[in-house]
């Protein structure tokens, strides 16, 4: 810490009471480094992210010739991955809760699919794990979503390729 002066009002405040005309860089510069010093006492106390297991959100086809994918959910409002790409044929999609606290689901989001998907898993406690089956033949981007935190962001693509 060199000596920024964090006492200033809070970054919120400042911009909404900026007086007409000036436009203080010093302010922003303010704001910034407090956002910053936030930022990085919030980061010590979220752990860090698990890595990514070997192999999850690898497509593999299974010994019956149907497309396999595991896409996981944590606490936070992230799929892992966010993306996958299948071919035409029949998906056999796992999802795998692996939170201790949230519940997620896995919905396509209707309206903007290339084709319909009638499924999806609709709910996941902490621990629980789904698979669901069907088939895609529209190449394609399918954005799925889960319908809890989507408002936060926590929505992923599964491309059909062509
Ligand atoms: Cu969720």
């Amino acid at each position: 810490m060199s000596g920024e002066r964090t006492t200033s009002s809070p970054p919120l405040a400042g911009s909404g009471r900026d007086p007409g005309g000036g436009r203080g860089h010093r302010g922003t510069a303010v704001a910034v480094a407090a956002a910053l010093v936030l930022l990085a006492g919030c980061g010590s106390e979220v752990p860090a992210p698990a890595p990514v297991p070997e192999g999850l959100g690898e497509v593999t086809v299974a010994a019956d010739g149907v497309q396999e994918i595991t896409v996981q959910t944590r606490d936070d409002y992230e799929f892992y991955p966010d993306h996958f790409t299948v071919a035409p044929g029949r998906v056999r999609l796992t999802v795998e809760n692996v939170a201790d606290q949230m519940t997620h689901n896995l919905e396509y989001t209707d309206e903007e699919l290339p084709a319909p998907i009638d499924a999806g898993v609709p709910f996941l406690a902490p621990g629980q794990q789904e698979t669901i089956e069907f088939d895609v033949t529209t190449p394609g981007d399918y954005p799925f979503a889960c319908t809890f935190h989507l408002q936060l962001g926590q929505v992923g693509t599964m491309t059909v390729s062509g």
